[in-house]
């Protein structure tokens, strides 16, 4: 076996609802205050990583998180048994116990920024859980993350797993949907691109907040150990966030030696492009796939989340597979894209469209559920295999969700103290089904 690219996509949680939570993700924004329906959210992630299972990729499982996340409330000084701090927060911080509640943990692609071993100095695997510290609701995710990541990497031989960056705003990390790995071959010395938002220190006057630091991205490149003629740093264009880019993955994604982006991704795309081919000079020849706004309006691109498909050399293809969002299919200037795209002869082959609409409401396209680890044939080895895909391992989640996820949660339901009830004798069967031990959750720790 050699070297490979595993996908590790997070669990859609118990509480998946639509909290209206992250100013500059429209989605979010639109669909703030609708019923959703965590059960069907979790089975259309589910599905998808049986999907690439049965490719022949290696899928991995990050378990949720506990919510609502009590600690939160407790640090903002609600006091009594669980119901009580629920309800009082319910009546008087309601956008708090939302915070407290949201399932975004479930966007993998921001849980960490991984370099593989084939980049780093000391010949580990390097990956730094994200901070996420630019919005609330995000910024309580960090600890869980690197715990899950130890569990999921135990082997500190092959993994080097880093806690968060400082949860400072000059370090702002939003993980792996700011970083871009294009290599001859998974196992061979690749480029690493990290891609910032804004300056930390400098004032800008955007409508939405910019995410990602150059400083958390110059931190990221030093602790991982990479070579500093293989690391570019771009900056995202200031068009692209004000129109809905949060994270540089709603407009770019890449994947062996090809870079398919959106002509609107970044501030200066020609210092980009040389930068990407400096640095991949020797090692191969970057392929980019450019898309303009003729051909797909950046409006379109960011409602139909075309670049936020995962990019993969399926096993026995030639060319890469888009694993695309539906919506993609249903809005006319990305379909028609999408047709011509394959119909070249470019680096991307074919397009496989995929049903995770309960994500897409909240601005997770398929991209944003997985985060990409390139594992070498011991890494591999050395990785959890009770938090590997299965055809044992789908079946018990399958009986899982159905057993324990309402079908529906309206904003309301998150005052009603049984969720919390409910989602711990979720997690705590979850903990078996993964063997995750007993101190998995802090309430399992603490009460
Ligand atoms: O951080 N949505 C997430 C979506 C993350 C998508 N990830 C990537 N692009 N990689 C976010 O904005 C919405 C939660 C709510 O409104 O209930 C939310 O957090």
């Amino acid at each position: 076996m050699t070297t490979i690219e595993a996908n590790y996509d997070g669990l859609v949680g118990l509480t998946h609802n639509y909290g209206g939570l992250s100013a500059g993700n429209l989605a979010s924004d639109k669909n703030a205050g609708q019923v959703s329906r965590p059960r069907e959210g979790a089975l259309q992630g589910l599905a998808k990583m049986k999907r690439l299972h049965d490719a022949g990729m290696v899928q991995g499982v990050l378990p949720p998180h506990e919510r609502p996340f009590l600690p939160l409330l407790h640090d903002a000084g609600f006091t009594g048994n669980n119901a009580q701090v629920i309800e009082s927060a319910a009546k008087t911080a309601p956008d708090l116990l939302r915070a407290a509640a949201s399932s975004a943990f479930m966007w993998a692609a921001n849980a960490a920024t991984i370099s593989p071993s084939a980049d780093t100095h000391d010949g580990r695997l390097h990956a730094s859980a994200a901070n996420l510290v630019t919005m609330l609701h995000r910024s309580i995710e960090g600890p869980q993350t690197a715990r899950s990541l130890r569990a999921a990497f135990p082997d500190e031989q092959h993994f080097a797993i880093h806690d968060p960056l400082p949860a400072q705003e000059a370090f702002a990390d939003e993980g792996a949907a700011n970083h871009v790995r294009l290599c001859a071959d998974h196992g061979s010395a690749g480029i690493e691109l990290f891609v910032h938002g804004r300056l930390a220190g400098f004032e800008e006057n955007l409508k939405f907040p910019a995410r990602q630091t150059l400083q958390a991205n110059q931190a990221l490149a030093r602790r991982h150990g990479l070579n500093a003629d293989r690391v570019v740093f771009a900056r995202q264009s200031m068009r692209a966030i004000e129109a809905g880019t949060f994270h540089n993955d709603v407009v770019c994604v890449g994947a062996k030696t090809c870079l398919f982006f959106h002509d609107a991704a970044f501030a200066d795309t020609k210092q980009t492009l040389d930068a990407i081919r400096r640095a991949a000079d020797g090692l191969f020849e970057p392929q980019f796939v450019a898309v303009s706004e003729d051909e797909v309006p950046l409006r379109d691109a960011i409602t139909s989340y075309l670049f936020n498909s995962m990019l993969i050399a399926m096993p026995g293809e030639p060319r890469l597979v888009l694993v695309a969002p539906s919506e993609c299919a249903n809005t006319p200037s990305v379909a028609r894209y999408c047709e011509k795209l394959v119909t070249g002869n470019g680096p991307i082959g074919r397009v496989d469209f995929v049903d995770v609409r309960q994500s897409m409401r909240n601005g997770g396209g398929p991209a944003c559920l997985r985060l990409r680890v390139v594992l070498s044939q011991a890494e591999r080895t050395a990785a959890n295999p009770d938090m590997l895909m299965s055809e044992a391992l789908y079946t018990k989640l399958t009986r899982w969700i159905s057993r324990h996820y309402r079908e529906e949660l309206a904003p309301a339901d998150l005052a009603d103290p049984q969720l919390l009830v409910e989602g711990r004798a979720a997690l705590d069967e979850l903990c078996s089904i993964l063997n995750l031990g007993t101190g998995f959750y802090p309430f399992q720790r603490n009460g």
